[in-house]
């Protein structure tokens, strides 16, 4: 058998119940069938409101140099980001997204036979990461009649180009895991352009225009292409609620850091009830764009079984499971 591949991961488990479900997710990592070939090494890392009040800065240069020099990917809880202005604060999940240039927040969103209540859903949401209003260029000034707050709006050509790239070849990827699957109904890869053109003729419009060259290369030539203004493609994802347990990705070239998209929900924390599947489907989803499919693959399959079974399920669910159990649910399935 050839070396095992290591993978060097650094945990950020920031605020709140991040730091109950991040352990949670190395706990997989490390449990991973030995078949797969894969070692993995941990380095702590700290970030978050927290960390801003202990040492005056939400995201140590430390962190962000362990992970640049050490890191092949990372692993990031939740922030407790206060939602009225502090002096010296800043996200810094939004910092990190930007100095490591991870460009795609990759946000997969599917049910599982036993946890739908109609037509199952299996779409992925591939946001932009850097810029638009998160280059968060914001002032704020006294006109005549009061304080005016504005923030600036910035969409380059470049970062259209990469996002929708990235996109297309998602959805190619998803097509041939779907062909591998007896169960799967759709025939063509499909990427929904998403933008408010219509009012934002200038910023949306060189979205929309450079989405629709990226994905005209000839590769993507086996992608159906549509669009949808926001306003629209909202209400559709409204209309069809069972939006599940949802992971995401912040992938750069290279680099992949796995985060749970919930927040750092205070009213729970320290009662050990927290939903460690956002994080176990996050640590799958990082694994994926580290090349480790297969690996990804058993992840999703033992989660998948879990909420099939439904025996143990956290309290958001309807359950009395602990964190633990569904955590140790799980790790029997893998
Ligand atoms: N894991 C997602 C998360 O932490 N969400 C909470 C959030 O968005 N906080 C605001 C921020 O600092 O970005």
């Amino acid at each position: 058998m050839a070396a095992a591949r290591t993978l060097r991961i650094g945990l950020i488990p920031g605020d709140g119940i991040g730091r109950e479900v991040i352990p949670a997710g190395r706990r997989i990592l490390e449990s991973l069938p030995s078949s797969l070939n894969l070692k993995f090494s941990f380095v702590d890392l700290d970030a978050g409101y927290e960390t801003f009040q202990k040492t005056g800065t939400a995201l140590p240069d430390k962190t962000v140099d362990t992970l640049k020099k050490e890191c092949d990917g990372a692993l990031f809880g939740a922030v407790s980001s206060p939602s009225t202005k502090v002096a010296g604060y800043s996200s810094p999940i939004v910092a990190l997204r930007k100095k490591l240039d991870l460009y795609a927040n990759v946000r997969p969103v599917k049910t599982t036979a036993g946890n739908s209540n109609g037509k199952p859903i299996d779409l992925v949401i591939v946001r932009e990461n850097t810029e638009d209003l998160y280059v968060k260029e914001e002032r704020t000034i006294e006109g005549p009649n009061g304080k005016v707050a504005e923030a600036i709006k910035r969409i380059s050509e470049k970062a259209s180009f990469r996002i929708s790239n990235i996109a297309g070849e998602i959805a190619l990827r998803r097509q041939n895991i779907r062909a591998a699957s007896p169960t799967s109904t759709r025939e063509q890869p499909m990427v929904t352009i998403t933008h408010k053109s219509n009012v934002l003729s200038q910023t949306d419009g060189l979205f929309r225009e450079t989405a629709r060259r990226a994905l005209s290369a000839e590769k993507f030539s086996s992608v159906f292409v549509e669009e949808q203004i926001v306003d629209s493609m909202v209400y559709k994802l409204f209309r069809q609620p069972d939006l599940g347990l949802v992971p995401s990705a912040n992938v750069g070239d290279g680099f992949a850091i796995g985060e749970p998209c919930h927040g750092s929900a205070p009213d729970i924390e320290g009662k050990g009830i927290s939903n460690p599947i956002a994080t176990i489907r996050s640590v799958a989803l990082m694994l994926e764009f580290l090349g480790e499919e297969k690996a990804a693959a058993q992840i999703y399959a033992a989660v998948d079984g879990n909420l099939d079974a439904a025996q143990f399920l956290t309290p958001d669910m309807g359950g009395k499971a602990t964190t633990q159990q569904v955590l140790d649910d799980v790790l029997k399935r893998l």
